[in-house]
């Protein structure tokens, strides 16, 4: 292993922790949100103890260092994704608002009625239910490539659906649920023959995997500080830059203008067109030092080390009989285990894995029309990280088991 476990563990101050006396943590639930490592904690500390004061307003020492505090953060972040420059990288609130931001400005300028937007089945709640939204306001016709048995895209009736001339293609780059990793750069190269703008929901992706946005020549891309050892409140639009130059602003307010009469406004260049008064000025902070520790560790590294966890994990999980696991074989997926036992309520599953501290999820994992479509109301879902240890999945396992006995 490129990087030693024991190590990452001691960066991670949570994981140290009972859940109660002598019953010590075992966190399977990094894909709702990861912990965070002593770095990070320090930057946003710092910068609270240190500089703290309001951004691009002030010219006194305080206003100066905080606004290059934040600055630097967004041109790491910029680094992190090999973004060509740091204007291209927008803060926002999590990637549920980065896709809402392309969804209320891009999307309302260049869609009418009839237009295609296509998606997938194994979308996240939050890159769907804008679609239905600009559906029900303007017409806008929702197309979805299915999701096979195994929990792979059709790519042969995405071929098919891009004859329909869509507009938009977007798509998830790992499902939270099935851990499906989609092939991205085929997905994106097709859209645009098709002549179609791509919005990547990267969530999952960027925290997991290293993620080249100029290698995908994706035009959009979403993700969210806290899936990948960051604070929450605070995400990224990724944007191409004539794209994000031509969309109208999202919400008006201060640092979004150029100048404000009493009966008209300039936006503001980008990215600060996009980004309305005070922003989240230490999670900022906070998501740059995110973003260097990753490096840090090295993606490639934390990769590997997720797979190799990830199969070690399903080939445990296989054994248990009644338990039937949802997504791919490890080689298509990332760190997501989700599964349903027969007979016990996914809910249940959780509860009682509580009790061993082993924390999991259980339910549709805000993506119902996926557990539709494999006609289940909920799975349970382990996932992983570059802190999982295989003696946490031999936890789950055991956990399991005890499970089974308890409902036998
Ligand atoms: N999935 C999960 O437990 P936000 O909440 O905006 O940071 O991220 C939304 C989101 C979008 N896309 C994907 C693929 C996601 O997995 C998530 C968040 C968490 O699966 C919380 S529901």
């Amino acid at each position: 292993m490129a990087f030693e476990i024991r190590k990452i563990r001691e960066d991670f101050p949570t994981l140290a922790r009972q859940v109660r006396p002598g019953v010590p943590l075992v966190y399977l639930d990094s894909t709702a949100t990861s912990h965070k490592p002593e770095a990070v904690l320090a930057a946003m500390d710092g910068y609270y103890r240190h500089s703290n004061a309001n951004i691009h307003r002030g010219v006194h020492t305080l206003a100066e260092e905080a606004t290059a505090l934040y600055e630097q953060a967004r041109e790491g972040i910029a680094r992190f994704i090999n973004a060509p420059a740091a204007r291209q990288v927008i803060y926002t609130r999590n990637t549920t608002e980065s896709i809402n931001l392309v969804a209320y400005t891009w999307a309302r300028a260049n869609l009418k009625s009839g237009d295609v937007v296509i998606a997938t089945e194994m979308e996240h709640h939050s890159n769907l239910v804008p679609w239905h939204m600009l559906a029900a306001e303007r017409g806008v016709r929702l197309e979805f490539i299915p999701v096979t048995g195994d929990g792979l895209l059709d790519l042969e009736a995405y071929q098919k659906l891009l004859q329909l001339g869509p507009k938009l293609v977007t798509f998830t780059h790992m499902s939270n649920v099935l851990g499906t990793i989609n092939p991205a750069r085929e997905i994106i190269r097709l859209a645009h023959e098709a002549g179609a703008v791509t919005l990547v929901d990267g969530a999952q992706s960027v925290p997991h995997f290293p993620v080249d946005v100029q290698d995908l020549d994706v035009d959009f891309m979403a993700f969210s500080a806290h899936k990948m050892v960051g604070p929450t409140g605070i995400g990224v639009l990724y944007g191409k830059q004539a794209l994000l130059e031509a969309m109208p602003p999202f919400l008006g307010g201060g640092d979004m203008i150029k100048t404000v009469h009493l009966h008209s406004f300039t936006p503001n260049t980008i990215p600060y067109k996009f980004e309305a008064g005070t922003p989240a000025i230490a999670e900022a902070v906070g998501f740059g030092a995110a973003c260097e520790y990753l490096s840090g560790v090295g993606m490639d590294a934390i990769a590997a080390y997720e797979h190799a966890i990830t199969e070690y994990a399903l080939e445990r999980l296989e054994e248990i009989p009644g338990l039937r696991l949802f997504g791919p074989s490890a080689d298509k997926k990332g760190g997501v285990a989700a599964f349903t036992l027969d007979g016990i309520h996914p809910h249940d599953v959780a509860q009682i894995l509580d009790q061993d501290g082993v924390a999991v999820r259980a339910g549709h994992h805000c993506a119902q029309p996926l557990h539709e479509k494999f006609s289940i109301p909920a799975t349970s879902r382990a996932s992983f990280y570059l802190y999982s240890t295989t003696e946490e999945v031999d936890r789950l396992v055991e956990g399991i088991y005890k499970v089974k006995k308890y409902f036998a």
